[in-house]
């Protein structure tokens, strides 16, 4: 890939595998170096990684719910590009499932951190390197449960309307300072680590029924459509939650 076509660097949250990896290598594809973090640092596993694609990651070991090891992260991750930072991706979250009498303090409070708390510390420490550059996109992963009431899932679906609720308040906020957010909301999606449950057994059933094509979203899905929110910079659109769920969350 020639120098010509670099676009900067983006942080992409929970890099290692599942939607965040698509999302790296679709930005990686589309010419941006890309900050992939997770806990364990590894490198974006996916398939379609070329030696040349695999040198534009630059994977580092974070976890979001630590907001001291963000800034550090970031600052580590742009000086070895030495590239621009022009975005984020806000993907890293957890799942959690309990029945509503049983839900502990230390759970709800654990999967908040990890899946809200860590967008507002995320987006605060890229803030500098956005305002530098006088704007960028901050993309949030969010759910369509987050307009859902879901039995067994309040704390998820709670954290998850929270990154829509912060996604409309950072995009009014910072609008003035050429800075837009937006939050991709996923249905149920497959990736490489939960293809199995997924294609076949109890889930598969279910979704077959519920969503209208019958079969789940890849994760290329949400890969190709984050980057493209990138490669468009549509400069009018900012604060709104898409969602990119097959119509599973609006079916009757
Ligand atoms: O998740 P998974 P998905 N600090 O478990 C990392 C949302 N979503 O791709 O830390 C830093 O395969 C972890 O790496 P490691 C969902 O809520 C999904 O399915 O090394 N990183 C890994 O790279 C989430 O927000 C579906 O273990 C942390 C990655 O995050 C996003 O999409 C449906 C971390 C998780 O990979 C990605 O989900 C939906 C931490 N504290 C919303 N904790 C779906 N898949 O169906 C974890 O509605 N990671």
């Amino acid at each position: 890939m020639s120098e010509e076509i670099e676009k900067g660097c983006v942080m992409v949250t929970g890099a290692s595998r599942g939607i965040g990896a698509a999302i790296a290598l679709g930005l990686a594809q589309a010419g941006y170096r890309v900050g992939c973090l997770s806990r364990s640092g590894e490198s974006p596993q996916i398939r379609g990684v070329t030696p040349e694609i695999s040198a534009r990651f630059y994977p580092a070991a974070c976890d979001v719910s630590r907001p001291e090891q963000l800034a550090k992260t970031f600052s580590e991750i742009a000086q070895r590009t030495a590239q621009p930072v022009v975005g984020l991706v806000n993907n890293a979250g957890i799942h959690s499932q309990g029945r509503i009498e049983t839900i502990e303090e230390r759970e709800f409070k654990n999967v908040m951190d990890v899946n809200a708390y860590s967008v507002l510390a995320a987006s605060q420490s890229i803030y500098p390197f956005l305002l530098e550059r006088k704007g960028g996109l901050i993309v949030n992963i969010g759910s369509f449960f987050d307009k859902l009431g879901v039995k067994q899932h309040l704390t998820y679906c709670a954290t998850k309307a929270a990154v829509a609720a912060m996604t409309r308040c950072m995009a009014v906020e910072w609008g003035n300072k050429g800075i837009r957010v937006l939050n991709v909301a996923p249905g149920y999606v497959m990736t490489d680590f939960n293809r199995d449950e997924m294609e076949k057994g109890p889930l598969a059933d279910y979704l077959s029924k519920r969503i209208p094509a019958g079969v789940a979203g890849q994760a290329q899905d949400i890969g190709h459509f984050v980057t493209s929110l990138f490669v468009l910079n549509s400069p009018y659109m900012t604060g709104e939650t898409i969602y990119i769920d097959g119509a599973h969350g609006i079916l009757q």
